[in-house]
């Protein structure tokens, strides 16, 4: 496991990018390391449009975070949609910019850069007549459909920030969110379409507007042609506005550190956390990173079927592609709709030559059979990504050897919402490849191993904690409204450091093997959540007095949810009771989070002082209850017997 396997000659011949070979990729990591200002310097004026070019790289760092944001190319002025729009017009201003198929195979629109420069310019004019202006907040929840990166967009271009919140949150989820950016506008859909199914977005809307918030006007675009509640000078339908505007919108010039957009992504505790990424570091990072990995060329064909409700969807189907003048296809549909067929189906007609998804697709598409793969021609792949949990060698084998025959790379690629881009990776022409490991880190991030009981580095091969050193333009800035937070949750477990909330391991060749969150995270299905989110779900029911969730190893998902519940006295336990915390937890959180085995127990178990020893519970879940290790300290110990004791027969059934 520990061989890498060779980059094949056809992904590395040709490329145009500055980093073909391994020995590329030491200098520029070495250049990165001796000169971070001039490196960064040099990459943002080749991939940015600024108005004012920037003199300066980054100020502040760390350790002086406490006291405010550091930043990059602090004197620099631009408006992003210059570099991702008006820059193309020039030479590729009918190559398509987006290409989108819908819900149903073959149901295909395509934009070109000169048509979405028009619809953002329309877009952008229709924010301005509905209030907004430079600095306030846009909610956008929508499904994939192009008009959600028109919207994006078109908050930049006025200097607007947006915050995009996934189709499959629940209206407390989107509510919670409208509240916390204060957001003046909605832009949604009648419906979404995903699946064959339809998804209620501005009825989910309507209700998540149920109360109080500062939302003024609610934009919503005709999708299913559903008949919708309508909010009578509050609502606008997107298609009468937009057959108003025109399409010229000059561009806001904003400062480098301008707000650019605000992320919702869970922790460890409490409520999700808005991270703010600003304008000049984040499109430079997102541009470099997007044609260094996947070494993109003039005429390659990218896909992404990542949801623009996550970082993904924004760094690497809108911001990064568009500022490299890429083709970026926007995927409305699920990898099993029809069939398990579909993503090679799509490949075959679109001859898509990058291809980037989730190990947790990967390994539900291995499940159905190689004959859904195999049916189709994949001949123009070249390099083939995954991103959003650790991958298991054996869905990467069969990424390799079933999808890419062979003759494409991987590109195992590690980020967080906080990063921006891409952090760890492969880069595709120069990095050979190790099934499982994320390899080698970008140029500019600096990885470090810590031990976590004794808090010092770990050097060499080891596995540790993983911490980044120094900042890099694409991190995120702060925590919306809530710097303190960013500050606790990122620089106080190990002074000085980014703590990423990730364990990693580093072998002899300097790889990096992510091994997956030492926190309170879990990644469900590429999908990344709270176990405080669950909790707090489940013990809003009255018959619920205490909760507690962690993740397990899970087959297709990656990881499972477990949840320990504690009723009430008098309280029982009945499948009637069941499916109302299921719902409950839909309700809170959304669709898309599901408990996978819910387990009454008659405690907790707990230290004398009160605190719930997860450990224990993580290990019963793993099925390993042989491995409690000490559990000396509880106040009860004859608790754990009991939920070993259940678990064990929730096991059996
Ligand atoms: C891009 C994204 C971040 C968390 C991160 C990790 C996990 C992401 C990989 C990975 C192993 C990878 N943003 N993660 N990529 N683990 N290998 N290639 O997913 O904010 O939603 O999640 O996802 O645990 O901390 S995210």
């Amino acid at each position: 496991m520990n061989e890498p396997y060779e980059v094949p000659e056809r992904v590395r011949a040709g490329s145009p990018n500055s980093i073909t070979s391994a020995n590329d990729w030491r200098r520029e990591y070495q250049r990165s390391a001796d000169d971070p200002d001039g490196f960064w310097l040099e990459q943002t004026r080749k991939l940015v449009r600024w108005q004012d070019a920037p003199t300066a790289g980054l100020s502040g760092d760390y350790h002086g975070v406490k006291a405010g944001p550091f930043s990059w190319f602090g004197d620099g002025r631009l408006n992003v949609t210059v570099t991702c729009l008006d820059q193309h017009l020039a030479a590729r201003a009918d190559k398509t910019a987006l290409l989108w198929e819908g819900d149903e195979p073959g149901d295909v629109r395509r934009l070109s850069y000169r048509e979405l420069h028009a619809e953002v310019g329309r877009c952008a004019n229709v924010l301005r007549s509905l209030g907004v202006r430079r600095g306030e907040r846009v909610i956008i929840y929508m499904g994939m459909v192009p008009e959600a990166a028109v919207a994006m967009l078109a908050c930049a271009r006025i200097g607007a920030v947006h915050s995009v919140v996934f189709g499959g949150f629940s209206a407390e989820a989107l509510r919670d969110r409208v509240r916390d950016c204060g957001a003046g506008v909605v832009i949604t859909q009648d419906e979404g379409l995903r699946g064959g199914r339809s998804i209620p977005l501005k009825a989910t809307t309507d209700e998540a507007l149920d109360g109080e918030h500062g939302v003024e006007k609610v934009l919503v675009l005709r999708r299913t042609g559903k008949d919708v509640g309508w909010v009578q000078g509050r609502d606008v339908w997107w298609h009468d506005a937009m057959a108003d505007a025109g399409p010229e919108c000059a561009p806001e010039i904003v400062d480098a550190e301008h707000p650019l957009f605000i992320l919702y992504t869970s922790g460890s505790t409490g409520r999700p956390k808005g991270l703010l990424h600003t304008c000049g570091g984040y499109l430079t990072y997102a541009a470099y990173t997007h044609r260094t990995v996947f070494d993109l060329r003039e005429d390659d064909v990218y896909a992404c079927v990542a949801d623009v409700g996550w970082i993904t969807g924004h760094s690497y189907i809108v911001y990064g592609p568009l500022a490299n003048g890429a083709t970026s296809f926007m995927f409305e549909s699920t990898p099993v709709y029809p069939d398990a067929g579909r993503y090679w189906d799509m490949v075959q007609r679109h001859r898509f030559t990058i291809f980037y998804t989730a190990p947790t697709a990967i390994r539900a598409l291995a499940a159905q059979g190689d004959d859904f793969v195999t049916r189709y021609d994949r001949s123009s792949v070249r390099v083939l990504g995954t991103v959003g949990e650790p991958i298991n060698p054996a869905a990467w084998e069969w990424y390799h050897r079933v999808v890419g025959e062979g003759r494409c790379t991987i590109v195992d690629t590690w980020w967080q919402t906080e990063t921006g881009g891409i952090c760890i990776s492969p880069i595709a022409p120069a990095t050979a490849p190790k099934p499982g490991s994320a390899t080698l880190p970008m140029p500019g991030i600096f990885p470090q191993l810590i031990d976590p009981d004794t808090g010092r580095e770990v050097r060499g091969p080891g596995q540790g904690h993983l911490c980044l050193t120094q900042p890099w333009p694409g991190q995120a800035r702060t925590v919306f409204g809530d710097h303190d937070r960013f500050v606790a949750t990122y620089f106080s477990t190990y002074e000085g450091r980014y703590f990423t909330g990730d364990g990693c391991r580093r072998d002899a060749d300097g790889y990096y093997w992510i091994t997956g969150r030492v926190d309170d995270v879990i990644n469900v299905s590429g999908h990344r959540m709270g176990t405080a989110e669950f909790e707090s779900a489940l013990v809003a029911d009255e018959a619920v007095g205490e909760a507690a969730v962690v993740g397990f190893p899970h087959d297709i998902k990656g990881t499972g949810v477990w949840a320990y519940v504690v009723l009430q006295a008098g309280e029982t336990w009945s499948e009637a009771m069941q499916q109302r915390l299921q719902r409950q937890v839909r309700t809170s959180i959304g669709a898309h989070a599901r408990v996978d085995v819910l387990q009454p127990v008659p405690g907790l178990p707990k230290t004398r002082s009160g605190k719930v020893m997860r450990r224990i519970l993580r290990k019963v879940a793993e099925g390993q209850p042989e491995a409690l290790g000490d559990t000396s300290t509880l106040a009860d110990p004859s608790v754990v017997e009991a939920i070993v004791a259940g678990a064990a027969v929730l096991k059996r059934c």
